[in-house]
């Protein structure tokens, strides 16, 4: 198939762009490099088309979407602070980016559209694990924005035919997720001071949990969900089913460097929601998806990828 990453410079669509291409398919990637760079493209650089531009431009998102069999929609502000603070920007982004990209495959007879939602839909609600038929009411602007490009999804699948499915990712992690921002992912950040021997931080008493997803099983999850049939308008939870703490977390990464890091621990982050957990047995029912890599493994590659640097 021919298929358009957008975000594809990005942690996890260069992940989707690089298996691609592995598996002999044609990739073009939409990036504007806010985020994304040149360089996690490196592996399959000669094989990728990579286009320098902004989703929200609908002219440029047309022109790229044509000849494409299959959308995979990355390209996001993913941060969900920053959102709070900016929140006319990351709904031009994550909102009318979306839209445009609806619209693109639309207008150029796309089959279908995969669409990088997140487990942020869900809220505060208490009640875990998460199934995709709980009432979502997410609490902060990329939650909505989030929620509000899911639903577009599901009408444009509705109102014109066009094949769109929602993939809601919980805690993603492995190689190229970048840990220098203070709204970095947990786990990039504890693996890059565990190997410089720095010490971590925890925010509160470290028995919080989260449904952390080696990318490589976020991959598998986004090429089932391009290819299966009958899936059409729905949404699935993409996580492993298991729940670490943090404190586990700190405590299997020093089995795996060989470094005891005794962690700082601070006042809990506002806004944090202390429990997040996957239900994913509609994916393993109706994707055939199955997290290949668990939480040891890919914490495993991951600290051996950031060694060899
Ligand atoms: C994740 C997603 C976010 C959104 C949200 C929805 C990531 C990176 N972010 O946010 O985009 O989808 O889920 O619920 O996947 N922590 C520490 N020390 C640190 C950094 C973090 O203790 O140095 C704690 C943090 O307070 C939290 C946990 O680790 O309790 C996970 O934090 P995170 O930023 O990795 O991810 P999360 O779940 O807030």
């Amino acid at each position: 198939m021919r298929a358009l990453v957008t975000g594809g410079a990005g942690f996890i669509g260069s992940h989707i762009a690089e298996r691609l291409v592995r598996t002999g398919h044609a990739v073009r990637v939409l990036d504007d490099l806010s985020a994304g760079k040149r360089a996690n493209l490196a592996a399959v650089a000669g094989d990728v088309e990579l286009v320098v531009a902004d989703v929200r431009d609908a002219a440029r998102v047309d022109e790229l979407a044509r000849d494409c069999d299959v959308i995979f929609h990355e390209a996001a502000i993913v941060s969900v602070p920053y959102s709070v603070e900016h929140p006319i920007q990351t709904n031009g982004v994550n909102v009318i980016g979306t839209l445009n990209v609806l619209e693109a495959a639309r207008k150029q007879g796309v089959r279908r559209v995969v669409f990088a939602c997140s487990a942020a839909v869900y809220g505060e609600d208490p009640a875990q694990p998460k199934t995709e038929s709980m009432l979502p009411s997410p609490v902060s602007p990329y939650g909505v924005e989030k929620l509000a490009s899911e639903h577009y999804l599901a009408a444009w699948s509705r109102l014109f035919g066009l094949e769109t499915v929602s993939l809601r990712y919980f805690n993603v992690f492995g190689p190229r997720q970048d840990p220098s921002s203070p709204y970095s992912g947990v786990i990039s950040i504890f693996v890059s001071r565990f190997l410089a021997g720095q010490p971590v931080t925890i925010f509160g008493d470290g028995e919080q949990y989260r449904d952390f997803v080696y990318v490589d099983n976020v991959v598998d999850a986004n090429l089932a969900a391009a290819t299966r049939d009958g899936i059409s308008g729905r949404a699935f939870n993409v996580g492993c089913g298991r729940r670490t703490t943090l404190n586990q977390l700190v405590a299997i990464l020093g089995h795996i460097t060989g470094r005891a890091v005794l962690p700082r621990h601070e006042a809990p982050r506002a806004g944090d929601i202390r429990e997040s957990l996957a239900d994913i047995s509609r994916a393993r029912r109706e994707l055939a998806y199955e997290p290949r890599i668990d939480v040891d493994e890919g914490l495993a590659r991951l600290v051996e990828d950031v060694r060899r640097g």
